[in-house]
């Protein structure tokens, strides 16, 4: 994170450019689903990329959301961050305006812990250094695991073991409390179980045998959550004017 955020412009709907099976642009999409910020979402295929979007942010990854004419993040934690200071301001008043959608998804969490935690400083850090680790080092040993046939100087199961490193130190924390930074539902659950979610993918059986039970209950407790069923609906892909 480099920046810090852009205003909103009243006169701009923004955009968001995603991609419905990237856990980069899953996280921003349940940051934004929490936020009272509507978006338009724009779903693409990464084998090909709309011009406009490679425009607004050349490093061509998703997501992107684009705020005004040239005011852009395209990096999902800042956009989670963004999100997140954004609250659905009154929560649950007859007079919202928020959508219903969104009130039955925050009314099944504790959201304004979830806020609250995001700002106050330090636990926002704690989270953050959380989501470091794992976009840092969990996800490299992920992508290899994955691929496994792609990185023929290791096994399959060698790149397990390395990602299980991270899994470890989650199980550990899972087996302090229900989420990974407390009680309650936080940043760092939102923006790391996409990730473990493909983890477990790769070799379900071997998984669901696995000694991590409580990372287990966890992810599917989020898979099952309507914040992730709200942000998994299908779309057709983006079609802009050649
Ligand atoms: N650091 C970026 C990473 C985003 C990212 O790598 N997204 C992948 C899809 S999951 C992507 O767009 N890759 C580019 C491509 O496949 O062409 C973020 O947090 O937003």
């Amino acid at each position: 994170m480099t920046q810090l955020f852009p205003q909103l412009d009243n006169q701009f709907k923004p955009i968001l450019y995603s991609f419905r099976r990237c856990p980069y642009a899953m996280r921003a999409r349940m940051a934004l689903q929490l936020s009272s910020i509507q978006v338009e979402i724009r779903d693409i295929e990464l084998k090909n990329k709309p011009p406009a979007m490679v425009a607004l942010s050349p490093k061509a990854t998703v997501p992107v959301l684009q705020l005004g004419e040239n005011t852009v993040l395209d990096e999902s934690l800042d956009i989670m961050l963004l999100a997140l200071s954004h609250p659905i301001e009154t929560l649950l008043p007859s007079d919202c305006a928020t959508e219903p959608a969104s009130i039955e998804i925050i009314s099944t969490i504790d959201y304004q812990h979830l806020m609250a935690r995001i700002q106050n400083l330090a636990q926002r850090n704690d989270d953050l250094a959380l989501i470091a680790q794992n976009d840092n080092q969990f996800k490299p040993w992920l992508d290899k695991y994955k691929y496994a046939d792609r990185f023929p100087e290791q096994t399959e199961g060698f790149y397990r073991q390395q990602g299980e490193q991270f899994i470890t130190l989650l199980e550990a924390r899972l087996s302090q409390h229900a989420f990974l930074s407390g009680a309650q539902l936080s940043l760092s659950d939102i923006a790391i179980f996409p990730f473990i979610r493909q983890f477990a993918h790769v070799n379900k059986a071997w998984f669901d045998q696995s000694p991590y039970l409580k990372v287990n209950a966890w992810l599917t407790a989020l898979i099952d959550s309507p914040l992730f069923a709200s942000i998994m609906v299908k779309r057709p892909v983006w079609q802009w004017v050649q």
